[in-house]
């Protein structure tokens, strides 16, 4: 069978490990690099192909190591460069690749860089940064995601002088119109592709560049050109795509086994081959936001639709992203990560009589679309939000700041808090859950964030043993894919687009063909099979449930029931 341009990043499950929160070896309760060795084996036994580690360089950790002060050392907090090494070559000899995450939008302003550019205004590193010097007044407004007041130019006594950071203050922008800049990024990359690592996820890469005449957003222009959201003007910038060409042809072309994947906060599905598309000699792969929007009401801070999310919307919203991709390119597929709140919990239900149907279907939808799929640490257990009820329980810089941004807007803290429980980014930041002990089998004393109490039930321990938990059908669904290759080359066609509870699509390789069947409700579901497909055979081989009501093409869906059939 002939796929056109096979590529074993098409193929692979990643598994994304936030190395804070996955396993502490020394007691300090802080997950660490000699933790994560100790679980090598667990994770190969989940089948996955490529590992996403979040930060793990030197950081002050203000947004918990996505401020680098120094990008080619490892924090002591996680360990030593031997430990790095010991960590690539635990996994290769599992058959497992890595990457890194490349966090250059930004630095923090403890790297050195930053300490020398706000020396001086003639400092030799100066134009590593955004400055606006104060003598010409305000700067034109920009917003920062972390900050009390929401105001992304942070003065400095020091030069008299403004300097521009989208993230918290303690992470400025780099200048990436700076050749110097850029040039050292691309030597960073190499230092670390030279070790052996298979790859980057690229941080909030579509912000890189800046429209350096600094013009004015008016309120009006930010409303209708970019939904309110300055993420729609950040990802805008004119040098973008000649930045990402560049670093191809500098770096990326010269480890042609290596991958990259984008974080691209701020992009339309239109904008989407500009950065994969082959000829373009950019990257491999990109992740959106636009999956992440759903569900949320226009009021209030990440403030859940009262109705959750329209079922409709999200087979609309999948479906048109795996249009883009359907000929040209290639696409990724999460439902949760560090920065979202848990799947589960957002997408499924995590009620008692719910959560082991609504994790496997989630785990299924993931496995059987055509993109390449990404889970995040957790995720196969079905671990849920912990929903914290205190503000001093939360650890976060954008719900801390935001408290404070609200705090002085005199809005409801109170329905703040309720609407983190639903989608702040702590909430899926919580230890992994090992096994039933006091801390969850994560560390031996109080961990850095507190353990959801539910680990007394929800744990990897507990899943190995049982053959009916998401844990073993994880396992299951990844193998499965693996014997089908159609799940992941074959064209993907929905049905019923309509139907508010089930989901129905075929993935169709040549000859061979599979239908896919999800009820993505607390309900029985009576369905009829699509017409169109009524001459086929259906051979069930997969049922996230023990038992399925069927008369021909008549099926009875249990709440959560997720089906796969191969077509004949
Ligand atoms: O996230 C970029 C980004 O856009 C997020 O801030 C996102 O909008 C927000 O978290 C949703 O609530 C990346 C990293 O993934 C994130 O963890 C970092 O905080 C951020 O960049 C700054 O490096
Ligand atoms: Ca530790």
């Amino acid at each position: 069978m002939h796929i056109k341009d096979k590529e074993w990043w098409k193929e692979t499950v990643i598994y994304q490990v936030y190395p804070r929160s996955f396993k502490d070896s020394n007691g300090d309760g802080i997950g660490d690099l000699p933790g994560l060795i100790s679980k090598l084996d667990y994770i190969q036994s989940l089948g996955v192909g490529l590992v996403w580690l979040n930060p793990i360089y030197a950081s002050p950790n203000d947004d918990n190591g996505y401020d680098i002060s120094n990008y080619e050392a490892i924090s002591p907090t996680f360990g030593t460069i031997a430990d790095f090494n010991a960590l690539l070559a635990g996994l290769h000899s599992r058959g497992i690749k890595l990457i890194m995450d490349l966090v250059v939008n930004h630095t923090s302003d403890e790297h050195a860089w930053f300490i020398e550019s706000r020396k001086s205004r003639d400092n030799p590193y100066r134009d590593y940064y955004h400055w606006w010097p104060a003598e010409k007044g305000k700067p034109p407004h920009r917003y920062s995601f972390f900050d009390k007041k929401g105001d992304a130019w942070q003065y400095d006594p020091a030069t008299d002088s403004y300097y521009l950071h989208y993230f918290s203050n303690k992470q400025p922008d780099l200048n990436w119109e700076n050749p110097k800049v850029r040039k050292e990024v691309y030597q960073m990359m190499k230092f670390w592709l030279d070790k052996g690592i298979d790859g980057f996820r690229l941080d909030a890469i579509s912000y890189i560049s800046k429209d350096t005449t600094w013009p004015v957003v008016s309120k009006k222009e930010l409303a209708e050109k970019y939904k309110n959201d300055f993420s729609y003007f950040y990802s805008k910038g004119p040098k973008l795509h000649e930045y990402l060409h560049e670093m191809n042809r500098e770096v990326l072309q010269h480890y042609p086994n290596a991958v990259t994947i984008s974080e691209t906060p701020g992009i339309e599905k239109e904008e989407a081959l500009q950065f994969v598309h082959v000829d373009r000699q950019e990257l491999h792969m990109l992740y959106h936001f636009k999956g992440m929007e759903l569900g949320y009401s226009k009021e209030g801070f990440k403030r859940p639709d009262p109705n959750g999310y329209s079922l409709p919307a999200f087979k609309k919203l999948y479906t048109e992203w795996n249009d883009v991709f359907a000929k040209e390119g290639w696409g990724t597929i999460y439902l949760g990560n560090h920065d979202q709140p848990r799947m589960l919990s957002r997408w499924g239900n995590d009620a008692p009589e719910f959560r082991v149907p609504s994790s496997k279907l989630l785990i299924t939808f993931l496995l059987t679309m055509r993109a390449t799929p990404i889970f995040y640490n957790g995720d196969e257990l079905g671990m849920a939000n912990i929903k914290f009820e205190d503000i001093q329980d939360y650890r976060d810089i954008e719900t801390l700041y935001m408290y404070h941004f609200l705090q002085a807007q005199n809005e409801d803290l109170e329905q703040f808090i309720k609407d983190q429980q639903f989608g702040a980014r702590d909430n899926s930041r919580t230890p992994f859950q090992w096994d039933a002990t006091a801390c969850a089998g994560f560390t031996t004393c109080d961990p850095w964030i507190k353990v959801n109490t539910d680990h007394a039930f929800i744990n990897k321990e507990a899943q190995d043993a049982d053959g009916n938990s998401p844990l073993n059908y994880f396992r299951h669904l990844v193998q499965l894919r693996k014997d089908h290759l159609e799940l992941i080359y074959g064209d993907y066609k929905m049905y019923d687009a309509e139907h508010k509870q089930i989901y129905t699509y075929t993935r169709t390789l040549e000859k061979t063909a599979t239908l896919i069947i999800l009820n993505f409700s607390n309900d029985l579901v009576p369905y009829t099979i699509p017409k169109e497909l009524h001459k086929k055979q259906f051979q069930l081989i997969s049922n996230n449930e023990t038992s399925l009501q069927q008369e021909e093409h008549e099926l009875t869906l249990l709440p959560w029931q997720a089906l796969i059939f191969k077509l004949k």
